[in-house]
Order: C-alpha cells, then sequence, then structure tokens
C-alpha cells in the first residue's frame, strides 16, 4: 500500500518515522511520501489561498495548485486510486471506513488548511474515472487542518496491513469483538498494585471464563461511557 499526502506542511508527517508504522516503511510493506503544495503554486510569494467569493470571514484554498498536484499524482502512477479530502463536512471516519480503505492500493490525502478548499476541486475529481472520491471527518470538533486527520486516517489504516503490526493476533481479537474494538480493561503484574488486585478470574487460567468476564467488562464500560449506567 502506498500513502501519499499532499499538503503545504509536510514537516507535520515527521511522526510516522517512529514506531511500526516507520519500521513497516523501512521495510517497504508502507510506502510513503508527502507532495508539497507550495511547488504548484505561482508566483514570487507562491500563494495557495485567496478571499472567498460571496465575502465571509478567512481565505479559501486555490483551485489551480490543487488541480496540478493531484494531475501529477495521477501521471506518476497508474491504475485507480483513493484520494480522501479530510474535511469536518465529510462523513465521520470510523474501523468500517479503516478497514474498507486498507483494501486500496494507494491512498492520496489533499490536506486543506484555512476555510477549505474551492468545492471545484472534488466536484472535477469525483467524475474521474481513475479516482474514488472520500470525504472524511475524524470527529465533531474541528480542527485547523487536514493535516491532523490524515495522520489519525493513516495510522488506523496502516496498522491492518500485513506486515505492519508486530503481532497479527491482536488485530484478528479486534475484528472477533462486536464492536470492532478491543474495550476490556487490561492487567499486568503485580497482581496487586497500591492495595489494588487484579480480578481472580484473570489468574484462573480459565480461558471460557476470562472470554466471558471481559465480554461482560466492556460492554459496562461502554455502558458507562454512553451514560447508561
Ligand atoms: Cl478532517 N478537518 C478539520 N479541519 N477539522 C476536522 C476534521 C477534519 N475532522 C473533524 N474536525
Amino acid at each position: 500500500m502506498k500513502f501519499t499526502v499532499i499538503t503545504i506542511f509536510p514537516e507535520y508527517f515527521a511522526p510516522l518515522s517512529l514506531s511500526l508504522i516507520g519500521k513497516a516503511i523501512e521495510k517497504e510493506a508502507l510506502e510513503f511520501e508527502t507532495i508539497d503544495l507550495r511547488k504548484f503554486a505561482p508566483g514570487n510569494r507562491r500563494s495557495v489561498d485567496d478571499t472567498p467569493y460571496g465575502g465571509g470571514a478567512g481565505m479559501v484554498m486555490s483551485p489551480e495548485p490543487w488541480g496540478d498536484a493531484i494531475d501529477e499524482v495521477l501521471s506518476k502512477n497508474e491504475g485507480v486510486l483513493d484520494l480522501v479530502f479530510p474535511t469536518p463536512a465529510g462523513s465521520v471516519f470510523n474501523q468500517r471506513t479503516a478497514e474498507s480503505l486498507s483494501t486500496s492500493n494507494h491512498l492520496v490525502f489533499a490536506c486543506g488548511r484555512y476555510e477549505g478548499i474551492d468545492a471545484r476541486v472534488v466536484d472535477f475529481y469525483r467524475a474521474h474515472l481513475r479516482i474514488r472520491l472520500h470525504e472524511i471527518s475524524i470527529g465533531d470538533y474541528v480542527i485547523n487542518g487536514g493535516e491532523g486527520a490524515a495522520l489519525v486516517t493513516i495510522e488506523a489504516v496502516a496498522r491492518l496491513i500485513p506486515g505492519v503490526i508486530g503481532n497479527p493476533d491482536s488485530l484478528l481479537e479486534e475484528s472477533h469483538n462486536e464492536i470492532g474494538e478491543v474495550e476490556y480493561p487490561v492487567y499486568t503484574k503485580p497482581a496487586i498494585w497500591r492495595g489494588l488486585a487484579v480480578p481472580d478470574v484473570l489468574l484462573s487460567g480459565n480461558h471460557g471464563a476470562i472470554q466471558n468476564w471481559r465480554r461482560d467488562a466492556a460492554r459496562k464500560r461502554k455502558g458507562a461511557q454512553n451514560g447508561r449506567e
């Protein structure tokens, strides 16, 4: 799987060289590249934004650099790619979205800043035969640009790719869990810490009882978070 990120802040993605994802890139289980949008911006000032038609606060990213940058990605790669526009107006990203995107050969992120990208860019590429286009939000709050959302999405997708996670059993356990997440409380040594004991059942060696306990504990936790208990 290849990840391409188009951004005015390529440095934002430095953390991807750390940890499991960094290792996966090193051993070529993943390919990762950034493209600096300013390379496609005109003039000495390399400006990528302008004032909004119709007035209002803030600036809007101009369509031309985006068109040129995305066209370059298309010309340097073959076949169909998934083009992701992180936007608070998108559909909310979840584990199902991550699983679906993890079947792609090439994920391209178009990270907007300011008040967003000129809407004609999405309209234009939605109709492109080599592009599956996605507008994705990472939750009901606003952050300053698509970069943080792209980082989150890349991490959620990359860990589903074979060879990225050290112990693939942890993925299996997640997908067997009905909610698709590991949500039971976990414990390690010592068995008693500051007077707090690890639940006896986890020391029992009874795998059936442990499974049942974990399922119930996960439900309780979820219920408590949703204010039902
Ligand atoms: Cl994808 N972008 C921005 N700017 N804010 C967000 C978001 C994305 N998802 C939630 N909030």
